[in-house]
């Protein structure tokens, strides 16, 4: 049996023997005396290897491994002050699994070294208590859904057709047809309503994003969920909840990955409903008075989103969209605007979900497409739905890494994943 190191620093196992396994994170040696230091999953600890206390091959072995080789260690657990975390292990027995080559990261590496060597970088602290804290939330995720009576849906991410406009679509050949990678699950999950009422899903989303900025991915992780019988307002009312749901678990649950990242649980404890609506119009004002050169209709960039969101300290909706910004199946709340929200994350993070209630009459999304030079017949399915006891029904999708990287106050979404696809790499 081997114990997690986390258990051991937890301080369970003092005077007793232990095995352990993982990787060697630090080593050096003096006389005979070597100390090896060993990462697992679950943690770090010191070992020391004395040469009076194992074979002479395991004493040559811990004095000559280098930094991530494979190692078992039996041994007693001592405290000690000087050890970091407190406890060390005394080995008896030092086995050596897998003799490593000399590791390439050293301290100093240039960001697109590591993202070259990424399949090694991610053992790094920094990547493991990312992976942590994504694990956690995807967990937290699923129960909440879980309470709330949606179901899990599995849709296609092969499609034939977009859903959030022509300019990010990845297109390829398809058995001699033209096909896409999936924007977003939403026109599936809006199907999967008149069986289900209440679905979610998390697919891999692609974007073939051309610019190249510190929260675009070409493929991520998409929360998505679609609800019947529920308008924008109730819509945006499940988002606060979910938000909030997600932020007291890990504030309860995840406080060593917190304080990593210098994230203080107090912070994430106060993201609690409700959050402010402030409709696109009013932000329009907020930003000219913030010395920005923008009118009525134009979409917000990054630095927009920053700007609205870089002093509060609860997530903020952006309401009531102008229609020339956003796709064409949303709601419209007048003559000039839909029933949408984006949500943006504070500290200048921005945009971590969008939603929407959905066009249900089917007219007036022919009458849009048809403007908007859209193929009907790619999408006649979905606008076939609308015939068939349509509904009122609202959504809303959440970018996961764009929430791992506000969590985890990281400063480029690619540390959000453990193989970034971006404009200039799919390597490795
Ligand atoms: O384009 S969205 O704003 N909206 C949709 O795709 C809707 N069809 C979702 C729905 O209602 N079911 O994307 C949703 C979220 C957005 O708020 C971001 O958090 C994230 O998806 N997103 C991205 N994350 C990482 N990289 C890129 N390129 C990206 N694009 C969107």
């Amino acid at each position: 049996m081997f114990t997690p190191i986390k258990d051991i620093l937890a301080g369970k196992y003092e005077n007793q023997e232990v095995n352990v396994r993982g990787w060697i994170y630090r080593t050096r040696s003096s006389g005979k005396l070597a100390f090896v230091t060993l990462r697992d999953a679950s943690g770090i600890i010191q070992a020391t290897v004395a040469k009076n206390d194992v074979e002479e091959k395991d004493f040559e072995n811990a004095k000559k491994a280098l930094i991530e080789s494979s190692v078992k260690i039996f041994g007693v657990v001592a405290k000690d002050k000087r050890a970091p975390g407190g406890y060390e292990i005394r080995a008896k027995k030092f086995e050596l699994i897998g003799k490593a080559d000399a590791f390439p990261i050293t301290e100093y590496q240039s960001e697109e070294f590591l993202l070259d060597k990424r399949h090694l970088w991610i053992r790094s602290r920094e990547l493991m208590n990312v992976m942590k804290i994504k694990a956690s939330l995807l967990k937290y995720v699923r129960e909440w859904f879980n309470e709330n009576s949606f179901y899990e849906v599995t849709p296609p991410t092969i499609t034939p057709n977009a859903c959030e406009g022509g300019t990010t679509l990845f297109e390829f050949n398809y058995f001699d047809k033209k096909a896409f990678l999936s924007q977003s699950a939403q026109l599936y999950l809006e199907a999967l309503i008149y069986s289900l009422e209440r679905v979610w899903s998390l697919t891999p989303s692609f974007r073939a994003e051309k610019s190249k900025t510190r929260r675009h991915l070409a493929e991520y992780w998409h929360l998505e969920a679609e609800e019947a019988w529920v308008g924008n307002e109730e819509n945006m009312k499940l988002q606060e909840e979910l938000i909030s749901y997600i932020c007291q678990s890990l504030a309860k649950n995840n406080r060593d990955e917190l304080e990593f990242f210098k994230r203080k649980t107090e912070t994430l404890k106060n993201i609690e409903p409700p959050f402010e609506r402030i409709k696109y119009e009013k932000a329009v004002e907020i930003l000219k008075n913030k010395d920005f050169d923008l009118n009525y209709g134009m979409d917000f960039g990054t630095k927009e989103e920053s700007a609205l969101c870089s002093d509060i300290e609860k997530p903020v909706f952006i309401t009531n969209f102008p229609k020339t910004v956003k796709p064409f199946y949303m709601k419209e709340a007048d003559e000039k605007t839909y029933l949408c929200a984006d949500l943006l994350a504070p500290e200048g993070y921005g945009e971590i979900i969008g939603g929407s209630e959905r066009e249900t009459d089917y007219n007036k999304l022919v009458e849009r497409m048809k403007k908007q030079n859209m193929s009907m017949k790619d999408y006649e399915w979905y606008i076939d739905l609308r015939k068939y006891g349509s509904v009122q029904h609202s959504g809303f999708g959440l970018g996961v890494e764009r929430i791992v990287r506000w969590v985890c106050k990281l400063e480029h979404i690619r540390d959000a994943i453990p193989f970034p696809r971006t404009i200039n790499r799919v390597y490795p």
